[in-house]
């Protein structure tokens, strides 16, 4: 640090979490998983070594330039023939890695804490983002159950998370996550456009210049 100023992590960090509102039944839950993002990072590690990243391609031909894998009993998938859960990884044809329990212990908690207590995802979606990487605005409905919420963990490179309502036409707000934010949504919310604008170059000293992000849905 040249300036000697605390970094933004060092700040979180003696704030303590808080609790944003984003929209009604959505909150961003400042700092929630910080202690336990080096665990995260490592346990995502593990994961890739089973299941790797990828580039899936869209229904309409695009490769996303998001690189994607999964844990849990089972996971997001976009090919030619549409989106999808499935319980094995097409590209190994080998089950999904199990989720870890810390990843089911945090996002049990973060879920209780913004107000949908009992959440027990059996998919994790895990993105890798690089520097231009974009997540384009989209709706998360492939699940079968859109009464549970979705916990969205950021880490590494901060991101702007762009969230609209509940029409594509909406205006997007932009909302800046940094390591070891979660965004916790459903009701109201649940069927919210939202998206995340293309990474800037960056450095974390855990990821270098890349941000990961976890997503857990009750996909069942
Ligand atoms: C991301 N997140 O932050 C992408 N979806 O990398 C999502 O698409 C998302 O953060 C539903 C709920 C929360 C999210
Ligand atoms: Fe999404």
């Amino acid at each position: 640090m040249s300036d000697g100023l605390p970094s933004g992590d060092l700040l979180a960090g003696l704030a303590g979490p808080s609790t944003e509102p984003l929209a009604s039944g959505a909150v961003l839950l400042r700092g929630f998983a910080a202690d336990e993002a080096a665990a995260l990072l490592e346990a995502i590690g593990r994961i890739a070594a089973q299941a790797p990243f990828r580039h899936l391609v869209t229904p309409g031909g695009f490769r996303m330039s998001v690189a994607m894998t999964n844990c849990g009993a089972v996971g997001w998938i976009s090919d030619r023939r549409g989106y999808r859960y499935g319980a094995d990884d097409p590209e190994t044809g080998k089950p999904w890695p199990a989720m870890p329990p810390l990843f089911r212990g945090l996002a049990g908690r973060a879920a209780r804490e913004a107000g949908f207590p009992g959440f027990e995802p059996e998919a994790c979606l895990i993105n890798r983002y690089e520097p231009g990487a974009r997540l384009t605005l989209h709706q998360d409905r492939d699940e079968g159950n859109l009464s549970h919420p979705i916990v969205s963990v950021s880490l590494g490179v901060p991101a702007t998370f762009l969230f609209g309502g509940l029409d594509r036409k909406d205006k997007p707000r932009r909302f800046r996550v940094d390591h070891g934010d979660v965004a916790v949504w459903g009701g109201p919310s649940r069927l919210a456009f939202h998206g995340v604008d293309a990474l800037k170059q960056g450095h974390h000293d855990l990821t270098g210049q890349l941000r990961y992000n976890l997503t857990f849905r009750k996909a069942l």
